[in-house]
């Protein structure tokens, strides 16, 4: 059965803290990697990257993420998602995301759990904005 669009956009699908840097910004690739750890949002088809803080990395889930600025937003629609290959990045479990303004973005966390349970959320969000 459909929800009300204002529901499904209002959604919290997930969140949590990633490593993550952004690798492409809309075709033009970025020289150098930034690696942050950061309180990251998935709702309503949007993925959220919040700033960088120590208070984000040691916070984890009781990290009110009001107090910190949005530093990245990734519409969903259009975008892709994979493992990243190799030669992208020397850590393990890394995600690559691809957004359709021709951004690009790793994603990384040391447990395995835990970034297949975001690949699993992210992917379904994709799927989910192209059913629209
Ligand atoms: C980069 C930094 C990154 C690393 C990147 C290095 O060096 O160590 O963490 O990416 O590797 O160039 P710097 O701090 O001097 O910018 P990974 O951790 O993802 O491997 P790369 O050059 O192979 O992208």
């Amino acid at each position: 059965q459909a929800s009300p669009p204002e529901e499904k956009t209002k959604t919290l699908d997930k969140a949590g803290v990633l490593h993550r840097t952004k690798t492409v910004d809309k075709g033009k690739r970025l020289r150098k990697k930034h690696w942050s750890a950061s309180w990251t949002v998935l709702e309503g088809g949007v993925l959220t990257f919040f700033k960088d803080s120590k208070a984000s990395a040691a916070g984890g889930l009781r990290q009110p993420p009001k107090l910190s600025t949005p530093e990245y937003t990734v519409d969903l629609r259009g975008a892709s998602l994979s493992w990243a290959p190799k030669d992208k990045s020397s850590r393990k479990n890394v995600l690559e995301l691809r957004s359709r303004d021709g951004s690009e973005y790793l994603i990384q966390h040391d447990s395995e759990a835990i970034i297949s349970t975001w690949h699993k959320a992210i992917g379904e969000g994709i799927q989910e904005l192209s059913a629209d």
